[in-house]
């Protein structure tokens, strides 16, 4: 086996021998090598031929699959291939697949930059699947998937692979643009909503990830049942949606960030339905427990089907009871509530204010601090900076990143709360957007407004989002924990130059250069 696809890469270049760091076994990363050459022999098909409704399925199912802590089933994984090999032959059976290691074997910067490409896909694919599975798709998206794939297993040389890095930024960017409107056409625009953090007493089901839809499906078949339904992870924003928190018994938000989960759950008596990533390698304490849908998989784990039948899930709630008084839980500064539903929706209806507050001095700065969370100790870089942040400036934070920092009670700014949780990965579309407004409303560039982006990556999700970044020509981000192993030093070199991209230091050091 061969990946470096994540932040947590052995040795920071790449996990090799028997597993990687985050479990996956050698025999699954081949596989899912195997995989992605497929889909690409499936771009190849569609070269010279129309692609199938079914192919555009299969190449979201397929990229999305090989996302990190998403499928650890061999068994799956094997299935998908073979569903992928058998469209190709129906679409041009001459098409040849293609053999994934030549990019691993390729010179250096060939190799970084076929990865940002493929990483970068891989989590478009993810909000593509979201979007699809709530009816909405984007021709654009679907043709940038087999233009991507095609490019990666061609004999491509720096110039042709640069542009496509950021045509991969663009087409995410289009990509979020289509799972925003999918997610607020679906269920409304978020608002802000406190969400408590202690469990009630009774039978609770936990979900995890990102899909909306399916915390939808399940809300609906636990009406009335006596279950109360737990957010954890990504699926927290899910509470600022109106068509979600009308259903009472979605309760509130169990535990914090997706690497914290083998002691969050360790005993928990409550089932745990992941619908994305982040998985881990599930621990014998609460193996039983643990049930995937869609995508996600896991070797003797119940998974739940393509009928969205979550029964096993409801029973487990059932027979499991939850805790028998009401069981508190806070954040990991202490909080015991976080509020999130501060898409763009609900800043930019304040947008007025916040653009006077700019102009009397009594909001000095903005700060982005979002991305993905892990449990690399420099990680704590984002709390101390948030906790550092002047009184007079404003932090906006999204994904899974913000449970560093969304229960520190940071107070308000006439009216205006100081921390605004934006929602998950996918909502960086928001702060994009919140910054494009603002950027309008001042008359200068993004670049020039008093915003700086501090970001944390983690997943291929992150790719995506810092390519749509680049490819809207956002400088100066600071980036960490620490620079992807994928990231060749002729490539780094360019995105220095071009973009001013910063790995972090200390929260001290990096306040004082953007605040002067
Ligand atoms: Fe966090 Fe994991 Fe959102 Fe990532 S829960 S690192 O999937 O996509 O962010
Ligand atoms: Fe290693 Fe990350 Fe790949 Fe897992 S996904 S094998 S931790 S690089």
């Amino acid at each position: 086996m061969f990946c470096f696809q994540c932040q947590q890469t052995a040795h920071n270049t790449g996990c090799e021998g028997k597993a990687g760091v985050c479990g996956k076994k050698s025999d699954t990363a081949n596989f899912q090598d195997e995989l992605t050459g497929a889909l690409i022999g499936l771009a190849r098909a569609v070269k010279s031929a129309k692609p199938t409704k079914a192919a555009d399925e299969l190449v979201l199912k397929g990229l999305f699959t090989t996302i990190t802590n998403v499928n650890f089933n061999n068994e799956t994984i094997n299935t998908l291939l073979a569903q992928v090999n058998a469209e190709k032959e129906k679409i041009a059976a001459d098409a040849e697949n293609y053999d994934v290691q030549q990019i691993w074997d390729a010179d250096e910067d060939i190799r970084s930059l076929k990865s940002l490409i493929l990483f970068g896909m891989r989590g478009m694919a993810a909000y593509a699947y979201h979007a699809f599975a709530l009816g909405f798709t984007s021709q654009k998206v679907t043709t940038f998937f087999y233009d991507g794939l095609y490019a990666v297993g061609e004999d491509y040389g720096m110039d042709e692979l640069l542009p496509l890095v950021l045509k991969t930024g663009e087409a995410n960017y289009k990509c979020m643009e289509l799972l925003d409107k999918a997610n607020t056409e679906s269920y409304g625009t978020p608002v802000p909503t406190e969400v408590p953090l202690t469990i009630e007493k009774g039978p609770f089901i936990v979900v995890s990830g990102h899909d909306l839809h399916d915390l939808k499906l399940l809300l609906e078949q636990t009406k009335d049942k006596g279950i109360n339904i737990y957010t954890h992870s990504e699926m927290l924003p899910a509470h600022g949606y109106p068509e979600l928190k009308k259903y009472p018994h979605l309760k509130g938000n169990f535990g914090t960030a997706w690497q914290s989960q083998q002691s969050e759950f360790h005993n928990i008596p409550a089932p745990i339905l992941f619908t994305t990533n982040c998985l881990m390698p599930v621990r014998q304490s609460y193996a039983d427990r643990v049930f995937t849908t869609s995508v996600v998989s896991y070797p003797e784990l119940v998974h739940i089907g393509e009928d969205k039948d979550f029964t096993p899930v409801i029973e487990k709630a059932l027979e499991c009871g939850g805790y028998e008084e009401d069981h508190p839980m806070t954040g990991i500064n202490g909080g015991t509530t976080v509020t999130t539903g501060f898409a763009h929706g609900t800043v930019l209806s304040v947008a007025g204010k916040v653009i006077d507050l700019v102009k009397q001095g009594k909001i000095k700065h903005f700060f982005l601090i979002g991305g993905c969370d892990g449990a690399a100790p420099g990680r704590s870089y984002y709390t101390e900076f948030a906790k550092k942040t002047p009184i007079d400036t404003v932090i906006l934070t999204l994904a899974c990143g913000k449970y560093r920092l969304n229960d520190l009670k940071l107070g308000e700014i006439e009216g205006i709360p100081r921390i605004m949780d934006m929602g998950q990965c996918n909502d960086a579309y928001s702060a994009i957007k919140v910054a494009l407004a603002l950027a309008d409303a001042f008359g200068c560039g993004v670049n020039e407004l008093p915003l700086s982006l501090i970001l944390s990556w983690y997943e291929q999700k992150a790719v995506a989002i810092l390519l749509s970044l680049l490819y809207l020509g956002i400088k100066n981000i600071y980036l960490g924990p620490t620079l992807p192993a994928f990231i060749s030093p002729n490539v780094l070199q360019v995105l220095v130059e071009k973009y001013n991209i910063t790995p972090i230091s200390t929260p001290e050091e990096d306040l004082k250069k953007i605040l002067g």
